[in-house]
């Protein structure tokens, strides 16, 4: 039997799963998606999963799209290539970046290594990412004749602003982890010798508080791009006014006043 593409493995209420292609960097192929797409599906409604991260195997985090992959095929006529190519990022990277985006918990990107094309905007897409030192993040798509996808165009220009999302996207230059941590890329960059450890507390840590809450904050956040000022006062008062029904607001707010610590069950 055949190794699997994407590894799952649950410690305590984190779920981490691995993109698991060492060999092509961990590139995406429609096999590695339709893995990933059912290790998602199932963490969605399995209520002990209290956190997710994604990783990688060996020595990169993902390369994006695999370049050897059919949907590359040169000998086919034009327009059945882009309707090809098209129909794979609707069929399996559209559905990929809103699952994470949706997810009922918070989800880590651990950038174990280099991450490029849209395995950079797989990764950027999640809520937190926490990147070793020695890994990079590339938007390597120019140099194919590409524009960012699986979200990329949405996310740079709001998590650096147009100058730096251009500047990265337009020369593909490598940017160090490091580097990405300073301008706002990412959370954070840690020493590779830190890096499992640091993944692994942030992870226990999130997954012990009120996870439906920070999903909703993620969503707000989301949601209030598009909104006036005004709109998102009023919409943080309905979102406000249902999680504070929620047993997770009711079991804080008791803890705090208990002064004891608080045990959160929401998902
Ligand atoms: O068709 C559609 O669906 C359109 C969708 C597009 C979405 C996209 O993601 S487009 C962007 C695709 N990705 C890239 O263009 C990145 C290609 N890779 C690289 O530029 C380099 O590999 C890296 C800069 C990421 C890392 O460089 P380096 O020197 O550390 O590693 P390497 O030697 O280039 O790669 C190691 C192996 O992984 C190598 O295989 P080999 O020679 O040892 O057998 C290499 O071919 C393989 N590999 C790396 N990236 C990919 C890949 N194989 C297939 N597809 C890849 N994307």
């Amino acid at each position: 039997m055949s190794e699997a593409l994407v590894l799952s493995s649950l410690s305590g209420s984190v779920l981490t799963l691995t993109l698991n292609r060492p060999q092509a960097l961990n590139s995406f192929t429609s096999a590695m998606h339709a893995e990933l797409a059912d290790a998602l599906a199932a963490a969605e409604t399995d209520r002990s999963v209290r956190c997710l991260v994604l990783t990688g195997a060996g020595r990169g985090f993902c390369a994006g799209q695999d370049l050897a992959d059919p949907s590359f095929d040169d000998s086919l006529a034009a327009d059945a290539k882009a309707a090809g190519v098209s129909a794979l990022i609707e069929r399996l990277y559209k559905p990929l970046a809103l699952r994470l985006r949706r997810m009922p918990v918070p989800v880590i990107a651990a950038v174990n290594g280099v991450a490029a094309g849209a395995g950079a905007s797989i990764a950027l897409g999640c809520d937190l990412v926490v990147a070793a030192r020695s890994a990079s993040f590339i938007q390597a798509f120019s140099k194919i004749g590409l524009i960012p996808d699986a979200g990329g165009t949405w996310l740079l220009p709001r998590l650096v602003g147009r100058a730096r999302a251009l500047g990265l996207t337009m020369t593909g230059d490598k940017l160090a982890a490091e580097e990405a941590q300073r301008i706002g890329l990412i959370w954070q960059c840690v020493d590779d010798a830190d890096f499992t450890e640091t993944v692994r507390a942030l992870a226990e840590r999130l997954a012990a508080m009120p996870v439906a809450a920070l999903a909703a904050t993620r969503a707000a956040i989301d949601d209030a791009g598009p909104l006036s000022f005004a709109e998102a006062l009023s919409h943080e008062a309905r979102v406000q006014g249902v999680l504070s029904t929620r047993p997770d607001h009711l079991e804080g707010v008791a803890a705090f006043r208990a002064k004891r610590v608080a045990k959160f069950s929401d998902r």
